[in-house]
């Protein structure tokens, strides 16, 4: 008995130790099944907030109305945990450097804007968004000049002392960008691609540490060629190349090749990042240029002045041993031609963003409406209608002559005059002279065009104009690359969803192949079939009577 009870005892203990053993694999499961679905959830949640778009068009869009008020609904797709919401999000490594080499004609050829979207991939999204949570970095302690600490950058603090001006600190942690500060003696050689932090003898140490940085802001381009960074030991600090030139401003790092010629690359790539890097130096800061691009320092030297007082210099030929209190080595940017004003020093948003760039091109203040209405506005204060023709909405019709081409601009052009516009059909060029092109956007009320680089042109548009985007067959990148931005600097965003019917692919495969009766399977098939047929193949047949009521919706919004 006695003996049994020890054994009974034990053996219900073994039994309450195993029950509580199964309450606690249970209750870690249950754990980990929480966890499991509350990241699940909540990186859903990032996913979708990066990549808000991912767009089917309703059958109402198909059919040509306007989708102006109220956000597009976004498709089931965009939230199922699968591959084929990520088809665009993912860059073709290697094979984007070769697509990419457009020559000066092909420029607004957008071949390649799929290629370059985000390609961040869950994980990487995730964990971007939190380190923007994570917010401002605590280190101040560099100059109150320098406000160059934004967003994550302090998310790898390892290597800086607190307190201590700082030494090179590289983050590589973003999933669209590397980036470097260097505080104190920074030593910038051109010709060897090196960024050299010496530190201040009390702070050297035996060894140094060394970053190899794409200074552009899509760390995965294979084009974009690596800058060193170093923090020069105690030993090599004894020998650090001396100073040919000293300089009292700050000066960031960046390549300008990589996708740019594609104006929607120049400004997602390179621009609105440096806009985002370097707005608040105003002016203070210099350039130094890897791969620069004459034609881009020659297209977009009013806004490169503006951002820097100073000369560019042309980094790869640049012999000096140039000496800065700050340098930055490459470009922050937030997503796919966009800001996000929460990591900006400023706030900065895309709306500030329009008006910065309509500001700087001399463009009239925002306080004057679309070019229709302030026409309106002065015939009235003239009195009455004296029997001259009432100015009519002006509506620049972009002719791509490439991919994706309207094949019916006659017909297009008399069905945009037939609902009461003037009509403008432009057919910008790489070397366009944006000083004067920009005018001739300005004084439109709507910039019409299909999906492609040239609606990039909507930044030079005032408050209130429209963007009209004629969405190709199996094109569901409207939103992401334009619609969203168009939102957010306060233009109309118009989409005309063409239908099956007015895509050439439908003439030449017929109603029944899976691109024209299944879109989402070829989707699904990959980034380059979709490619191939959607982006490249397709050109389109607008259907006029279909088009014509769109038409007039949109001339009474104009109004
Ligand atoms: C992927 O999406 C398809 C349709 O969009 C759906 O049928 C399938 O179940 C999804 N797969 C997963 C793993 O979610
Ligand atoms: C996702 O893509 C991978 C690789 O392309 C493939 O192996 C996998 O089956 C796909 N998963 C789904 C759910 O489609
Ligand atoms: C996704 O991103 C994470 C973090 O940036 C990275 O470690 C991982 O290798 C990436 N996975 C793929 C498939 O690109
Ligand atoms: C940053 O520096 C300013 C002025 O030097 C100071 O007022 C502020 O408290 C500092 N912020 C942090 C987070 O240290
Ligand atoms: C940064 O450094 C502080 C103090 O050393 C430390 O508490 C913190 O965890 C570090 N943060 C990161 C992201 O490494
Ligand atoms: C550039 O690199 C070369 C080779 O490493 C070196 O000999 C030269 O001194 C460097 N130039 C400067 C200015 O440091
Ligand atoms: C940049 O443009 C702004 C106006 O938008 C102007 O106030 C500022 O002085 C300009 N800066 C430079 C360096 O030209
Ligand atoms: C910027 O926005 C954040 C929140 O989004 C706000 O707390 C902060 O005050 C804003 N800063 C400025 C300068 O407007
Ligand atoms: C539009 O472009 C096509 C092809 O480049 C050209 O043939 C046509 O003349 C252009 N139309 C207008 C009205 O400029
Ligand atoms: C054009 O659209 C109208 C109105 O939606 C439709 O009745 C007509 O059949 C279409 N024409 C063609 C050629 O598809
Ligand atoms: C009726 C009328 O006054 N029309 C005028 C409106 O304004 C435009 C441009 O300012 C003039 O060209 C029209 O004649």
């Amino acid at each position: 008995m006695a003996a049994d009870l020890p054994s009974s005892s034990s053996s219900s203990g073994v039994a309450r130790a195993l029950a509580h053993h199964h309450q606690a694999v249970l209750g870690f499961l249950l754990g980990l099944f929480v966890s499991l679905v509350l990241y699940t959830t909540v990186s859903g949640q990032f996913r979708s907030t990066s990549t808000i778009v991912v767009l089917q068009s309703t059958q109402a869009e198909r059919t040509g109305q306007i989708s102006m008020t109220s956000p597009p609904p976004v498709s089931s797709a965009s939230s199922a945990p699968n591959n084929s919401t990520q088809v665009h999000d993912h860059i073709e490594n290697g094979q984007t450097g070769e697509v990419i080499k457009t020559t000066g004609k092909e420029d607004l050829e957008d071949k390649n804007v799929a290629h370059a979207t985000d390609m961040n991939n869950k994980t990487g999204n995730a964990q971007a968004d939190k380190i923007d949570q994570l917010g401002q970095p605590a280190n101040n302690a560099s100059d109150k000049g320098y406000l160059i600490r934004q967003d994550g950058g302090d998310g790898n603090n390892g290597s800086v002392k607190h307190g201590a001006p700082g030494k090179p600190i590289c983050d590589l942690s973003d999933p669209r960008y590397d980036i470097c500060e260097i505080s104190g003696d920074a030593r910038a050689i051109g010709v060897n691609r090196t960024v050299l932090y010496v530190p201040p003898t009390e702070e050297r140490d035996t060894n140094g540490q060394e970053w190899a940085i794409k200074d552009q802001s899509r760390k995965q381009l294979v084009d974009i060629i690596e800058v060193n960074v170093k923090t020069l030991s105690a030993a090599q600090s004894l020998v650090a190349p001396e100073c040919t030139s000293r300089h009292a401003v700050p000066a960031v790092v960046f390549a300008m090749n990589g996708l740019t010629s594609n104006p929607w690359h120049d400004f997602g790539d390179v621009l609105i990042p440096l806009f985002i890097t370097t707005r608040a130096y105003d002016g203070e800061v210099q350039f130094l240029v890897t791969e620069i691009q004459s034609w881009f320092v020659d297209k977009y030297r009013l806004i490169l002045t503006n951002l820097s007082r100073y000369d560019i210099v042309d980094f790869n030929k640049d012999a000096g041993v140039r000496c800065y209190p700050h340098i930055t080595v490459g470009l922050r940017s937030h997503r796919d031609l966009g800001i996000d004003p929460a990591r900006t020093p400023r706030n900065y948003t895309m709306l500030d963003f329009r008006l910065y760039i309509r500001d700087i091109f001399s463009l009239p203040p925002d306080s004057q409406g679309t070019p229709y209405k302030e026409a309106n506005k002065k015939n009235e204060t003239d009195g009455i209608d004296d029997g001259t023709e009432k100015q009519k909405p002006r509506l620049m019709l972009i002719n791509r002559s490439g991919n994706r081409k309207f094949v019916n601009v006659p017909e297009i052009s008399a069905a945009v005059q037939a609902a009461g516009f003037e009509v403008l059909v432009e057919e910008p060029s790489r070397d366009v002279r944006l000083e004067e092109f920009s005018r001739v956007v300005d004084s439109c009320d709507v910039l019409m065009g299909a999906h492609g680089a040239a609606l990039t042109s909507f930044f030079f548009l005032r408050t209130g104009a429209a963007m009209l985007q004629v969405v190709p067959w199996g094109v569901d990148t409207a939103m992401r690359y334009f619609g969203v931005q168009a939102k957010e600097m306060m233009l109309q965003d118009v989409e005309y969803n063409i239908a099956a019917e007015e895509s050439t692919l439908y003439e030449k495969y017929g109603k029944d192949h899976p691109m024209i009766s299944d879109p989402e399977s070829i989707h699904k098939q990959g980034w380059e079939l979709t490619r191939q047929y959607f982006w490249l193949e397709q050109d389109i047949r607008i259907n006029t009577t279909k088009f014509a009521s769109m038409l007039h919706q949109l001339f009474q919004t104009l109004a």
